[in-house]
């Protein structure tokens, strides 16, 4: 089984990051193909990062079904361009996440997010709703740094503030770290927490190894057909 999991910025460090996570938790004979679109954000923190994000990560998946990709992850919490993936893609395609919310759901019946800027936690909100998961989410937290701070040690101490912060006030039974850059924070945090901590890569490659297993891909039947036979004018990919 060839599970691609796409970070759909474009800085090498965090696609390593997210790699070794993905590698760390694949069964045997799982093979993991990380990898950051060509051009495009180096981070991504709003809407228009999102928007620019989006393309490179769909030639990722038009690429990886040339080569025999089986399933895929997207390793952005806001989920970028999920449905038009899904559309382009024989084999399903999780969100980090998507996966995340629904893997708390399971274990809890409310969750807190922790996620980077400010700005950010809109995007976050907005999954939430779309993904029905209102009553499941508690609060949408922020620290309020930006993506590339992840690598520092103030953005730990921020994030581990932010989870006990979310612990004492959001009666929540789990927390999720709403960035693919905080993918190797999770094990760490949970145990210093007591609680778990959810990141949605590990989880999001567990249910696409589990959905390929049960031969579950992606319907084509309705709005998740191939897009229609057309010409596009210029550079698209
Ligand atoms: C993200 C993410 O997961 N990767 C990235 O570049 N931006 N989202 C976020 N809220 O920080």
């Amino acid at each position: 089984m060839k599970i691609k999991v796409i970070n759909p910025n474009t800085t090498i460090s965090m696609t390593e990051k997210i790699d070794a996570v993905a590698r760390s938790v694949a069964s045997p004979g799982v093979e993991i193909i990380t990898c950051n679109p060509e051009s495009g954000p180096a981070v991504i923190e709003g809407h228009y990062d999102e928007a620019l994000g989006t393309v490179g990560m769909l030639d990722e998946i038009r690429k990886g079904e040339i080569e025999g990709i089986d399933g895929y992850v997207i390793a952005c919490f806001g989920d970028p361009g999920l449905l038009a993936a899904r559309e382009l893609a024989q084999g399903p395609v999780l969100g980090i996440a998507e996966a995340a919310m629904h893997a708390a759901s399971f274990i809890s019946t409310g969750f807190s997010i922790v996620t980077t800027l400010g700005r950010t936690r809109v995007i976050a909100q907005r999954l939430v709703n779309h993904y029905g998961m209102t009553q499941f989410c508690h609060k949408v937290r922020a620290i309020d740094l930006p993506v590339l701070s992840l690598e520092s040690s103030c953005a730990r101490t921020a994030i581990l503030q932010e989870c006990r912060l979310a612990l004492e006030e959001d009666h929540c039974g789990a927390i999720i770290l709403g960035c693919g850059g905080m993918a190797d924070l999770s094990a760490q945090l949970s145990q210093e927490l007591g609680i778990p901590v959810i990141e949605g890569v590990s989880v999001a490659v567990k249910f696409v190894e589990a959905l390929v297993s049960l031969g579950l891909n992606t319907s084509k039947v309705g709005d998740l057909a191939y897009p229609t036979s057309k010409s596009y004018l210029g550079k698209v990919f």
